[in-house]
């Protein structure tokens, strides 16, 4: 049987927790893998490890030299990007060609782009005088925060992971991650490419298990960490705050959403309808900024519902590399059981099921994988569940609107702030409802596309801070004023 260890100071270690646990493809619930769980001895080890890289051989990079080496992480990834592909899509049962196009295509570009970036991010300098009428040179430099703590969700493992671990480096940072215990495979993948190109042991560390009382809060909870980067759920960002609360250390949150698309009758409707079926489907409903709440202007409302259902009846849901999936299981049977929860709460709540709401009928081999059907709902009042809170499944409500303040009222009526997609021809609407709507990113006419130099992150309680470009600067950088008088 196949083995993930974790990955200390430049070694793939079984650590010495003796604990062990299984991973499970979600497509059919076999064993693909057995986990060896970090225990707290090995998180000592594995902040240990990054701080004394701090000083060594990283330490002493500058910036083209560390640049360079990360061109050349990102280069091997490409080189074995068939077996990041196999891996990422083993743990999460996601379709190939959606791994093949987004998630390793990402997992090297995150690393090129950051390594661009430090090599052109100038530093500010004024020149100014004394009282004494000497001269003073006042400038800032950048130095790297220290040991970065990244704990990781599930859903797109090595995109997220790297999107973190990326900027983190080219920083001149050090850093322990902890995946998902759904998906540890190919952070444990990215630890022998870090070891073939040369980055120094100690700098990238992983450590596998779970959260409370295991990897995740000994790992977030150990002062040696000095910064926190974090992608999950609110709830569990709130629990991985009050540890950082412990020794002041800042945080950087990407955490859940209930994002809103918005489609006004002027919009191209066929794009609209692809759009809104990519954001609310694609990697089954499990991307923090698909779209669980559907408005629709009310004179294409019933045309609009009715394209959505006939797209949604269409996808093939199968094995991820039969070329006809579009697409794949949840992440595991838990996250089933809470998903058709949410299918049975939006039938008491008096919702119209247009289409799905259950388990589809799967062949014999595939009935053990967490399957869950593609579903649309009409008919939630504005407070039900299904409306209100993240589901992070396959799912949408669709409701008409009538007038454009109504529907940034109904969008912005929500705890989270993530993401919006709106759909218009209309270009100074289009203005307004970026201004209007109260996230971190708003689309226009299209969905998941961005400029990685530009910011990336939550309002309200999606997340705290930005990264992307010189964003992630202010996060993975400390800030230093030096004033030399002359
Ligand atoms: P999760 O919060 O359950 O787990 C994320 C990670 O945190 C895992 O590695 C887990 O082991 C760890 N963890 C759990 N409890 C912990 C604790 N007490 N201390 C330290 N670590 C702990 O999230 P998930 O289920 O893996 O991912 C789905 C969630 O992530 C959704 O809410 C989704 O919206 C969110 N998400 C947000 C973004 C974003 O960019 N805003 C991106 C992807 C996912
Ligand atoms: O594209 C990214 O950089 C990013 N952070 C995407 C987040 C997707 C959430 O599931």
């Amino acid at each position: 049987m196949k083995e993930v260890q974790n990955f200390i100071g430049g070694r793939h270690v079984r650590g010495t927790s003796g604990r062990t646990f299984e991973n499970r493809t979600p497509v059919d619930g076999s064993l693909i893998s057995i986990v060896h769980e970090a225990g707290a001895a090995d998180v000592d080890q594995a902040v240990a490890a990054a701080r004394a890289a701090l000083s060594g051989e990283w330490g002493r990079m500058d910036v083209p030299e560390r640049a360079a080496l990360l061109h050349r992480v990102a280069d091997e990834i490409n080189r074995r990007f068939d077996e990041f592909l196999e891996a990422e899509v083993a743990d999460t049962g996601k379709p190939a060609s959606l791994a093949r196009h987004i998630d390793i295509p990402r997992g090297a570009a995150n690393f090129k782009i950051f390594a661009d970036m430090v090599k052109n991010v100038p530093t500010e300098s004024f020149e100014m005088k004394a009282p004494d009428g000497s001269r003073v040179l006042n400038y800032s430099i950048r130095t790297p925060k220290g040991v970065i703590g990244v704990v990781c969700p599930w859903n797109l493992p090595l995109l997220l992971m790297t999107w973190k671990v990326g900027p983190a480096l080219a920083c001149g940072n050090t850093v322990v991650v902890k995946p998902s215990e759904e998906t540890p495979t190919t952070a444990a993948l990215l630890g022998e490419v870090m070891n073939a190109v040369g980055v120094p042991p100690g700098v990238y560390n992983v450590v596998q298990g779970f959260g409370p009382n295991s990897a995740g809060e000994f790992l977030t909870r150990h002062p040696g960490v000095d910064a926190i980067t974090f992608t999950g759920e609110t709830g569990t960002g709130t629990a991985i705050m009050k540890a950082a609360a412990e020794g002041v250390r800042p945080v950087s949150f990407e955490l859940g959403g209930k994002n809103p698309a918005i489609v006004f009758a002027d919009c191209d409707f066929d794009a609209a309808v692809e759009g809104t079926m990519r954001s609310a489907f694609a990697n089954c409903g499990q991307v923090c900024l698909g779209t669980e709440r559907v408005y629709v202007e009310r004179p294409i409302f019933e045309r609009f519902v009715a394209a959505m259902k006939q797209r949604a009846e269409g996808l093939k849901l199968g094995r991820p590399f039969d070329p006809e999936t579009g697409m794949g299981p949840l992440i595991s049977r838990g996250h089933q059981d809470k998903v058709l929860s949410y299918y049975r709460k939006a039938v008491q709540d008096g919702a119209t099921v247009v289409t799905g709401g259950g388990i589809p009928a799967m062949a014999p081999e595939l009935m053990d994988g967490a399957w869950v059907q593609p579903t649309i709902w009409t008919g939630l009042a504005d407070d039900a569940a299904c409306v209100r809170e993240e589901i992070f499944g396959p799912c949408c409500h669709i409701r008409p609107f009538d007038s454009e303040d109504e529907v940034v009222r109904l969008a912005n009526d929500t705890p989270y702030g993530l993401a919006a997609a709106v759909w218009t021809s209309n270009l100074s609407r289009a203005h307004r409802m970026g201004a209007a709507l109260d996230v971190g990113i708003c689309w226009i006419n299209s969905w998941f596309l961005r400029d990685l130099r530009t910011p990336f992150g939550g309002a309200k309680q999606s997340g705290i801070g930005r990264e992307g470009g010189v964003h992630s600067l202010e996060f993975y950088t400390e800030l230093r004023n030096v004033c030399v008088k002359l």
